[in-house]
């Protein structure tokens, strides 16, 4: 009888061990498969759901996002444009890499530190080079300005004439990429932020450096736009008052009252609102981007059919400032509304001589592949 349920228990343990070996078994291989099903999902998620427009098998350098090229309709998009958007034309560009994000205070400082790079704010003016921009017969001014300076923001507290942009920009000693508003203010804490009070000149020799370039301003615009096609803004038609904040800019009444609805007063940290499509930061708005091509107003009316890769007008021309050889610069900054310049519109174009530096302007490179 003992051995009768001694080898009933020998059994059962016996069955019990197959059975717990067999579980183990059909286990292991369920978690293989669930294994394999999960990286294929992973996989998937990776590659196979972004479209080709995405540069989804191109590798691309850190920070950057590759634009796959194409052909785009450049230009004007609504009643806001200015007459030197006009006309609209066909544009193709190759594809390119861009920084992600407008060059940040961070990144200046590791290519000040690595190259002794001084920047144009932070040099006295050179009044031979300066009085060559002036018309003839232009008076030197007096030494005393002849000092490192920028030109920063200064909100008047009367009423403006909105032409007259000397109402709210103030040559300031000492102001620099490391002093935006002047001597006594810092960039500490502020690594994030986009750099600024850098000229042409300067973002050039960052380019440089970084082994990039600046972009052209067709392959701005087309990176700008996201994909979309006619759209007003990066991020589609929707007014930028209207909805979620989606940049950082100016809301108040121009240039007096900045009510900062969108958090920032000036520079907002890069990356802080929405990318477009092409995984782009700040392409409307927070700074102004510098372009590698000459300003000139009747670029567009000059063209002829359709162009490939525009390296921009040989000459510079400015009706306002004849005198005076300007580069362009792109995408609005935390100054522009819809009552004065509405920069962030993809379309929009600004211009400034390439030795000037101001606090609303900023620049991020692109690369070839
Ligand atoms: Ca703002
Ligand atoms: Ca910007």
């Amino acid at each position: 009888m003992y051995k009768f349920h001694l080898k009933q228990k020998v059994m059962r343990e016996r069955y019990f061990i197959i059975l717990l070996i067999f579980l183990l078994i059909l286990g292991c291989n369920q978690q293989k498969q669930s294994e394999k099903q999960e990286q294929k999902v992973v996989n998937k998620s990776c590659c196979e759901n972004i479209p080709s427009r995405y540069g989804s098998k191109t590798i691309s350098p850190e920070g950057m996002v590759w634009i796959a090229g194409g052909t785009f309709m450049m230009g004007a998009d609504n009643d806001q444009a200015r007459d030197d958007e006009y006309p609209k034309h066909e544009v193709s560009v190759s594809g390119f890499f861009m920084d992600t994000h407008e060059v940040t205070n961070k990144q200046f400082r590791d290519f000040v530190e690595a190259s002794g790079y001084v920047t144009e704010a932070e040099r006295k003016p050179n009044w031979e080079e300066i009085k060559t921009q002036l018309p003839p017969g232009t008076p030197k001014p007096d030494e005393s300005v002849l000092v490192p300076s920028s030109l920063t923001f200064q909100s008047p507290n009367y009423e403006v004439n909105l032409n007259k942009p000397a109402s709210w920009w103030n040559w300031t000693s000492g102001a620099s990429w490391k002093h935006p508003k002047g001597p006594e203010s810092t960039i500490e804490g502020m690594d994030n932020h986009p750099v600024v009070h850098v000229s042409w000149n300067d973002a050039m020799a960052y380019c440089k450096w970084a082994g990039k370039r600046l972009p052209t301003e067709a392959e701005w615009e087309f990176a700008g736009r996201g994909g979309l096609a006619n759209n007003i803004y990066p991020w589609g038609n929707e007014n930028i008052e209207e909805g979620h904040v989606k940049a950082n800019y100016w809301q108040g009444k121009f240039p007096q009252k900045n009510l900062a609805l969108d958090g920032f007063y000036t520079s907002a940290p890069v990356m802080n609102f929405e990318p477009n499509l092409y995984g782009l930061y700040d392409m409307a708005g927070n700074v102004w981007e510098w372009c590698s091509d000459n300003y000139n107003y009747h670029a567009y009316k000059m063209k002829k059919g359709k162009s490939v890769n525009p390296q921009g007008p040989d000459k510079s021309f400015d009706p306002n400032e004849p005198g005076i050889a300007k580069k362009v610069t792109r995408g609005g900054s935390f100054l522009c509304n819809d009552s004065y310049c509405s920069g962030y519109r993809v379309a929009a174009r600004m211009k400034s001589s390439p030795d000037t530096s101001l606090e609303h302007t900023g620049f991020r490179c692109v690369k070839d592949k």
